[in-house]
């Protein structure tokens, strides 16, 4: 490989950089990549309208009408990279057991040939000569507040643009972190490519990206290597891959590393406030898989009934959870910003989020009106009538007609992709709670865990105690959604809704959470409780039967009295559940048929159930804590009394 210099590449690092380590590494990645030039992100607001000025010029960016949306730009992604891959997203560890079974695994050695060194039949790297006509970006960013014992620093290195302004958003990104670095600071390296290099003179396309794609962990050294994807998760490497694969690696080997250490935990979960007409506030963290509504969750708006109580968002997707010097857990939300599903969102189900989006957006893959604004599936809900015509995501015309012609489920052709996304900061958010960016975090009471099931898991539950809480969590099934690639609405196993997440041996982590819990229980600490919720079971007429959104309230205040000792409720074969009358009913006319038609428990569907979590333990075997089949044998016994 040659140098920098011997490729003509000037690395013009700005006199800010004084950390050798980074120069060294851009160096490095330059030499391998061969970018037509070198960026220094400085995170300014002038350096964000300047390049997405430059992706309107290149076509990725459309502006959108400033009367309609002010700031704000529309891009629509290639049709083949649209939402994460998981099936080539990749954990290579030292070991393919350290990996575990839930995993894709390959030797490091062996990965690091098709990335970045070439194979030993002569086949080149990926990541070779592949920035060849871009510019590469150095993005400095912080997940969490700037300099808060919480957070950590990240450089991406992308030859993409468009990465570069949604990580403006999405992180705090720019000159200051090179700051906290200082000249010998540590950062998780993250190098992304679209994977198109551009010949002299091609002309390049408005999404760039390769067939082949790989989303790469190496835990060992901390490491990310993306190829192939502009979008989402797979692009934006401070999200899924850094502040969950990687964060997650981080936060057990922080337990490991001695014996009374508890270590912390990156997890899947939005982080709301909660404040009660009295002024006293809880803090949850709820973890639901992707596109299960953490967003709709975390900006909810209390419904009639429920006056002078308001909920605030800390973070919509990702929490860092660590113990404070009192035993409680501290959570922050490594976010700066929100990267939600788009279609479903509207007036009903999301109100605060509406108003987040009136400026200053990124939105990737929802259709255009025209009159230069926005549009998505559920916006009808809001006006009552679908558009006459919009420009599809794809770019083509869309009509109702249109949409019906050739449709054979009965259900017009979507104008915006389901997994369509916004990007937001957080600051637009009208509910965001004050403490969002202090550095200390905020005491979490309560974890909810929530999948998408249509039968036998019941509204709301709370787990007897810690360890069976952590069985509920780990066992928890859910049905697929468009935020991924693969089949849509089949149930699969997610642990923690933290399958695609969990960058090592997920019976390791089952053993830290358990492990988490002993420790802190014994040094004399509350621990939070835990809660299992569905929102989405569905009445014989296959619709849902629970109301959602703002209505899951009436489910938080529940937990709250449960906290407060207020609720008893009744106890079953896996916890506690509310009896009709604990639920404040006010503003709402939903009759206690409904209640049990969404808290019923059917012995046989619990039967078939408790079948697929021994599926999972026999996939999960080695390494699986023996709390976990010991809590299963108390519900089957408790289940066949
Ligand atoms: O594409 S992302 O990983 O950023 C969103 C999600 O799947 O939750
Ligand atoms: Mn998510």
């Amino acid at each position: 490989m040659g140098s920098t210099a011997e490729l003509g590449i000037r690395l013009n690092p700005p006199p800010c950089v004084r950390n050798h380590a980074l120069i060294a590494w851009v160096a490095e990645v330059a030499a391998l990549t061969e970018p037509a030039q070198v960026y220094w992100c400085d995170g300014s607001v002038e350096e964000y309208d300047r390049l997405c000025q430059q992706l309107v010029e290149a076509g990725t960016f459309r502006r959108l009408n400033p009367a309609r949306r002010p700031n704000s730009y529309l891009a629509w992604s290639d049709a083949s990279d649209v939402a994460r891959v998981e099936d080539r997203t990749y954990i290579c560890s030292a070991s393919k057991e350290q990996a575990g079974p839930t995993n894709n695994w390959m030797a490091p050695k062996e990965m690091c040939g098709i990335l970045q060194h070439g194979q030993p039949d002569g086949t080149p790297a990926l990541f070779k000569g592949c920035m060849r006509g871009r510019t590469m970006y150095v993005v400095p960013f912080s997940m969490g507040p700037l300099g808060s014992h919480i957070s950590h620093v990240g450089i991406e290195l992308s030859d993409s643009a468009y990465v570069a302004v949604n990580m403006k958003i999405m992180t705090r990104m720019g000159e200051a972190v090179y700051g906290v670095l200082g000249t010998d600071g540590a950062f998780v390296p993250c190098v992304h490519s679209v994977g198109a290099p551009l010949a002299p003179g091609q002309r390049d396309v408005s999404w760039p990206c390769n067939k082949t794609k790989y989303i790469v962990h190496y835990p060992q050294t901390r490491e990310i290597w993306s190829y192939g994807s502009g979008y989402g998760g797979n692009a934006l490497l401070g999200k899924k891959c850094f502040a969950l694969r990687i964060a997650s690696n981080m936060g057990h080997a922080a337990a490991a590393q001695s014996g009374s250490a508890p270590g912390w935990l990156a997890e899947h979960m939005l982080i709301l406030g909660v404040a009660s007409p009295a002024g006293k506030k809880y803090h949850v963290a709820a973890a639901f898989p992707s596109a299960c509504g953490k967003t709709n969750f975390s900006m909810l708006v209390p419904p009639a009934g429920f006056e002078g109580w308001t909920v605030s968002t800390i973070g919509d997707d990702i929490a860092w959870i660590k113990p404070g010097a009192d035993g409680r857990l501290y959570a922050i939300n490594p976010e700066a910003g929100y990267f939600g599903v788009a279609p479903g969102t509207n007036l009903a189900t999301n109100p605060n989020c509406m108003a987040t989006l009136d400026r200053d957006v990124i939105f990737t893959n929802v259709a255009l009106t025209d009159d230069g604004d926005v549009w998505w599936e559920g916006l009808e809900k809001d006006t009552g009538a679908l558009p006459d015509h919009l420009i599809d995501w794809q770019g083509q015309h869309w009509t109702p007609a249109l949409a019906a012609a050739g449709s054979t489920d009965g259900k017009l052709r979507p104008a915006a992709h389901p997994n369509a996304r916004f990007t937001v900061a957080a600051i637009n958010n009208p509910a965001l709670d004050s403490a969002w960016d202090d550095p200390v975090g905020v005491p979490i009471d309560a974890f909810i865990f929530g999948g998408r099931r249509s039968s036998t898991v019941p509204l709301i539950t709370e787990a007897r105690d810690w360890v069976e809480g952590v069985y509920m969590a780990a066992t928890m099934g859910s049905e697929t959604t468009a935020a991924a690639g693969g089949k849509q609405g089949v149930v699969r196993r997610d642990p923690f809704a933290m399958l695609p997440f969990v960058g090592y041996n997920m019976s390791d982590y089952f053993q830290h959470w358990l492990d988490m819990g002993e420790k802190l229980a014994a040094a004399g600490a509350t621990l939070p409780r835990i809660y299992t919720t569905n929102w989405f079971r569905k009445g014989a007429d296959g619709k849902f039967v629970w109301p959602g959104y703002g209505e899951n309230m009436r489910v938080l205040k529940w937990m709250i009295d449960r906290i407060e000792g207020r609720a008893p409720g009744h106890a079953h074969v896996f916890g506690v559940s509310p009896v009709y009358s604990e639920i404040n009913w006010a503003g709402l006319d939903f009759s206690s048929a409904q209640f049990d038609t969404v808290t019923s428990i059917d012995k046989s569907a619990w039967q078939a159930e408790l079948k697929l979590h021994s599926d999972l333990f026999a996939q999960l075997t080695h390494h699986l804590p023996e709390q976990l089949p010991a809590t299963k044998a108390r519900i089957e016994a408790r289940l066949a009394a």
